[in-house]
């Protein structure tokens, strides 16, 4: 048996029904949740049967409120007593229950042990993304666990792409559903949609958009701070949480998208409209080269003067650089920044999907 599995799976590849148990513990926001709401709901859409196991439900209420057939979604503490399915998905090194990793040990048939890591495209992704580490001690002795690293092309995990997205997207007539909420655009007007950490810098951020912009802000500090901090020409609405789908179609809506984290990032890529990630901030200054590498994947077909300004435009936003003129003018070279959008999830699109290389790499490490 190799120590890697991370060959890409091709997506008629399909396996015979699995039962998925996935692990999520809520370190703080919404991506830990809603990366792993989003998996399980693929899956279970894609005929698997999947529970969803977290220590914090509660942001379901307006993530997920409806069900989903093949999905059940259970407290973290319920899992204790429970038979561990044919798959075992431990999100971000959350750790398994000691109990639950002793029953998959003491199953006929071991379960595949997968650890689902953090998203980036840094060079040591493609390294590690499908190695083992067989358990020697504690309850799981015995077992393998995998790790699988989303990523940015073939010799990683890939992105999350249900079937039909992007046709859906295409699909979207943006204008009416916002107006059908009340967040129409006036003529000739700009829409945005922002979505931030407390810390973002608001004040220059408006000043580079300059006027004819409508912002729709999402729930977050940004709420309370951006009303005082308009400039002329530019307006704002405060929107509520939306449904993990509403956002997604707020995202297809807009002229441009202020994500963050790791979910709302991906999404924007799918939506194919240029897009500003605010990358989570880490004490250790991490966040500085995972930043770089996101830019020079995405950036690398894109026009010289308008990459540069726009790396620079990303840098600022993110507190790594300063804010200069050329931050201005990569917001207002729009053509550029669309065809930049359209190409990268062109390049994406074309790569197998997470789930569907997911998929193949259980079946492979369970050895059905
Ligand atoms: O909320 P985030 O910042 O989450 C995370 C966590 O901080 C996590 O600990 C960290 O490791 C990770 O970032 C990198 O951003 P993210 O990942 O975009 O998650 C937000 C989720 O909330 C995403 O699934 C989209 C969803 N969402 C809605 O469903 N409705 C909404 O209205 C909004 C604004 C978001």
């Amino acid at each position: 048996m190799p120590d890697a599995l991370a060959e890409s799976a091709s997506p008629e590849q399909s396996p015979d029904t699995m039962s998925w148990d996935i692990f999520c513990r809520v370190i703080d926001n919404y991506g830990d949740l809603g990366v792993c709401l989003r998996l399980a709901r693929d899956l279970a859409r894609r005929g698997e049967q999947a529970r969803l196991w977290c220590d914090d439900l509660s942001p379901l209420a307006w993530m997920q409120p409806e069900a989903v057939p093949g999905l059940s979604c259970r407290p973290w503490d319920e899992s204790l007593g429970a038979a561990p399915g044919d798959v075992v998905v431990e999100t971000f090194g959350c750790e398994l229950p000691a109990p639950f990793v002793a029953a998959m040990a003491a199953r006929s048939v071991r379960p595949a042990w997968i650890n689902l890591e953090y998203l980036s495209a840094e060079s040591y992704v493609e390294r590690s993304h499908g190695l083992k580490s067989p358990q020697f001690s504690g309850p799981g002795a015995g077992l393998d666990k995998w790790f699988f690293y989303p990523g940015f092309n073939d010799r990683t995990g890939g992105l999350i792409r249900e079937p039909g997205l992007l046709d859906a997207v295409t699909a979207h007539h943006g204008d009416a559903w916002r107006a059908a909420r009340g967040w129409g655009r006036r003529p000739g007007e700009r829409v945005l949609s922002l979505f931030a950490y407390p810390q973002a810098p608001l004040a220059p951020l408006l000043e580079a958009l300059g006027p004819g912009w409508l912002l729709l802000l999402c729930p977050g500090a940004a709420q309370s701070a951006v009303p005082a901090l308009l400039r002329d020409g530019q307006r704002a609405l405060a929107l509520p949480h939306l449904t993990q789908d509403g956002y997604d179609q707020l995202l297809w809506s807009c002229d441009l998208n202020l994500v963050r984290g790791e979910d709302s990032f991906v999404r924007a890529q799918w939506a194919g409209q240029p897009m500003l990630w605010q990358i989570y901030f880490q004490d250790d200054g991490a966040h500085g080269p995972k930043l770089e590498a996101f830019l020079d994947a995405a950036l690398a077909g894109a026009e010289g003067r308008w990459a540069t300004n726009w790396r620079a435009l990303s840098r600022a936003w993110n507190g790594l650089g300063p804010w200069t003129p050329a931050c201005a003018e990569a917001l207002r070279e729009r053509p550029a920044a669309v065809a930049q959008a359209r190409a990268w999830r062109a390049e994406l699109a074309a790569q197998v999907d997470l789930t569907s290389r997911l998929q193949a790499f259980a079946r492979r490490a369970s050895g059905a």
